[in-house]
């Protein structure tokens, strides 16, 4: 069918996450930074494959944080790229203090944030993240569908160059970022005649020096922030100007507050920004179909807050009813700066601020006209929540029902937890709190362990464990300790249960202060050799020759993994040591052995993931002893503070080509000599500082 549009844009069906990604190559960004986290995911893998099939040629990093994002993007702004970049909720938190310096040095970053929930750790859709960086001079723009998205990250890069403020660009979770929509797509020529070079006012640049970021002294800072706010002020006409220019490009223009169904005055209008919109614009046609004078006011320039454009937009308005799908102390963002900016008007409607949709909950058309119904009931300005259903409020953890009954007296973990068939980090677990026994409290930051290790309000493993953020395990199990310390309790064992990700990448710099400080934990990572949870992203351990989601098969993972058991070696901690679930009595020896050991104890697991490593759930056993057959998992222990290395040979050696072949995740790799190479080279390095014969023991039995 030809579709009818612009001549110079084409017509595709994308996910909202693909287009953010899309808007960013047409616009020229140079420099692109991503540390997956969902519902984010999908765009960087976008970007991943883009940089892959050679459409995109600049610089693609797959870096091991959300810090480290914001940091790249800083760096690569200061010295004059066009940069981009996206994340979610505790990406955007893990990033506040780069988040800060970028706005403060008027880098004019453009970032995606695809909404989600706030800790305790929920996926879902709400605008908490966005409105956590409210102070912190971003400007912040709303979409309401996928063509916004594209379009307004567009408008974004020109914004952002036009004030010297980095911009959001907010997309619901999984609502935009996953759904598919048909949207037009403007040509690279076009996009560039829109947008121009980026002519950065200052850069770092050894012909004209200067230094940025330094200290203000208090007799300046006033002034600094003075200049700030000034700025900031123009920022809607600004937004006015680009809205109008994007329109004249590309004959979709922008304003900053969207009316729908306005034309006639309504004296009762409903507020809201972001996806919800289109549901609210349902809601509106139902109640005009009844004979209502109803309007909605949607807001894309949510920072700085339009106060001219809102107060031309209610002035005949006399009920003002205001949708937040988020909170900022008692009240929504939004009700708190609709009373800021009517705080010095006379003419003001009745406010009435309703709460919706927290944690993703649904808001359908019902919602919204429960909302109007249940605001006219109210009087004066409320605050109302319409969705909340205080039956729920005890949230008790019990275990899975049904199930509860099969958990075995001795069984430390219930059955039914949320695993994939052929998991072998919940097999792990499971060995592993059972040889520590019940006095054991378990942390564990995000992972695949989050959900096996049960989610509110069912728990699947009957000791104490308490659920942390990505980068704090190590922090977390101190402080444990630390308390456990303080009561007089010492015959606790304090343990973390990492994945790859939480360990070698945003968790390496806790653990190596833990380690440093010779805590009294025992660390555990378990390691499936890539992101799992977010699906399948690589990681600093994934090994060279490697498909996954952002090593795609036209550019499979070619760095080394890093060399984490000589790094804990060389931390001279007491006891380090690496198992493997196909050899059973190895893994409860060296548990048992480090569960007597006082200080900080490391015990990596090479554990299988069905679906990520591509080999079927039967196999995970036979697959897991070939990983150590092939010497591609060395079974090493570590003791008298990183010195004594001993390395226990497998009973029988196969060449790695064997474990390539089995593997779906290798199904890319043709070098199979190279591979060869990397692994006899480890080997041969851990063979150098075993004290041979000592450290060769006789192979183990199989498990
Ligand atoms: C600060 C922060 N960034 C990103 C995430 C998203 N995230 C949750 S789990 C996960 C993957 C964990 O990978 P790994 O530690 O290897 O464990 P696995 O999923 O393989 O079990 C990621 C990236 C997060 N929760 N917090
Ligand atoms: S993705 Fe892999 S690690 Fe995660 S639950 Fe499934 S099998 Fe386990």
């Amino acid at each position: 069918m030809e579709r009818k549009g612009p001549k110079f844009q084409d017509y595709r069906v994308m996910k909202g996450s693909e287009a953010m990604g899309q808007a960013a190559l047409l616009a020229g960004a140079e420099v692109i930074a991503a540390y997956p986290i969902t519902p984010q995911t999908r765009m960087m893998e976008w970007i991943a494959e883009a940089k892959a099939k050679g459409t995109f040629e600049k610089r693609y990093l797959n870096v091991e944080s959300e810090n480290t994002v914001f940091a790249v993007l800083k760096g690569a702004s200061m010295t004059g790229s066009r940069v981009f970049s996206a994340s979610s909720a505790q990406g955007i938190f893990y990033g506040t203090e780069e988040i800060r310096a970028i706005s403060h040095l008027r880098l004019p970053v453009v970032f995606g944030i695809w909404n989600r929930e706030e800790y305790p750790w929920s996926l879902w859709y709400s605008q908490n993240d966005s409105i956590s960086q409210a102070s912190s001079l971003w400007t912040q723009i709303f979409c309401e569908n996928v063509q916004e998205v594209l379009d307004l990250t567009l408008l974004a890069f020109r914004l952002a160059e036009a004030t010297d403020f980095p911009v959001f660009v907010n997309g619901a979770g999984f609502i935009l970022s996953h759904a598919e929509e048909g949207f037009w797509v403007p040509s690279k020529e076009r996009v560039q005649a829109f947008l121009g070079e980026r002519k950065p006012k200052f850069k770092l640049d050894v012909t004209n020096p200067h230094t940025f970021g330094s200290f203000v002294l208090p007799e300046n800072y006033t002034e600094l922030c003075g200049k700030y706010f000034e700025d900031l002020k123009k920022v809607t006409g600004q937004f006015r100007a680009v809205g109008k220019r994007f329109g004249s490009h590309f004959s979709r223009a922008y304003r900053a507050i969207e009316p729908y169904r306005c034309e006639d005055g309504p004296e009762t209008l409903l507020l809201t920004m972001g996806a919800d919109a289109t549901v609210f614009k349902s809601a509106v046609d139902a109640l005009r179909e009844k004979g209502e004078k109803v309007g909605l006011l949607k807001l894309v320039l949510f920072n700085p807050f339009p106060r001219e454009d809102f107060l031309e937009a209610i002035r005949r308005c006399k009920e003002l009813i205001i949708h937040d799908r988020n909170f900022v102390g008692l009240e929504g963002a939004l009700l708190k700066e609709v009373k800021a900016t009517l705080f010095d008007v006379d003419r003001k409607p009745r406010l009435i601020g309703v709460r919706a949709g927290m944690g993703g909950r649904d808001v359908s058309r019902k919602t919204v006209l429960d909302m109007v119904t249940e605001a006219r009931k109210t009087k004066g300005t409320s605050s109302l929540w319409i969705d909340l259903k205080r039956s729920r409020f005890n949230l008790e953890m019990k275990p899975i029902p049904g199930l509860d009954e099969l958990a075995g007296q001795e069984d430390l973990m219930n059955p039914g937890h949320k695993a994939c068939a052929g998991c072998g980090a919940a097999l792990a677990l499971r060995h592993a709190v059972r040889i520590l026994g019940r006095k054991t409290m378990i942390v564990i930051p995000a992972c695949c362990s989050s959900l096996i290790g049960g989610y509110s309000p069912y728990q699947t493993l009957n000791v104490p464990v308490f659920h942390v953020t990505f980068c704090s395990a190590a922090s977390s199990a101190s402080g444990i300790r630390a308390s456990l310390d303080a009561q007089g309790i010492r015959d606790h064992q304090v343990i973390v249960w990492a994945g790859d990700g939480g360990t070698y990448d945003i968790g390496l710099q806790a653990l190596s202060g833990a380690a440093e400080r010779n805590e009294n934990i025992l660390y555990f990572c378990y390691n499936n050799q890539a992101y799992m949870n977010t699906g399948v992203q690589r990681s600093s351990a994934t090994p060279v020759g490697t498909i996954t989601a952002t090593t795609p098969i036209e550019s499979i993972k070619s760095e080394n993994p890093k060399d984490l058991i000589s790094i804990m070696a060389d931390h001279g901690v007491p006891y380090v040591a690496t198992v493997n679930l196909a050899y059973l009595d190895d893994f409860e020896r060296k548990v048992k052995r480090a569960a007597g050991i006082s200080g900080f104890r490391y015990i990596e697991i090479f554990v299988p993931c069905a679906p990520g490593h591509k080999v079927s759930s039967a196999s995970i056993i036979d697959m897991s002893r070939k990983m150590v057959q092939s010497r591609m998992w060395p079974l090493v222990e570590i003791t008298e503070r990183g010195r004594q290395w001993e390395l226990t040979v497998p009973d029988e050696t196969i060449p790695v080509e064997a474990v390539l072949k089995s593997q779906g995740r290798f199904r890319a790799a043709e070098d199979y000599s190279l591979m060869q190479a990397v692994v006899d080279d480890r080997w041969q390095r851990i063979l150098s500082r075993c004290h041979s014969p000592v450290g060769l023991v006789p192979g183990p039995s199989k498990g």
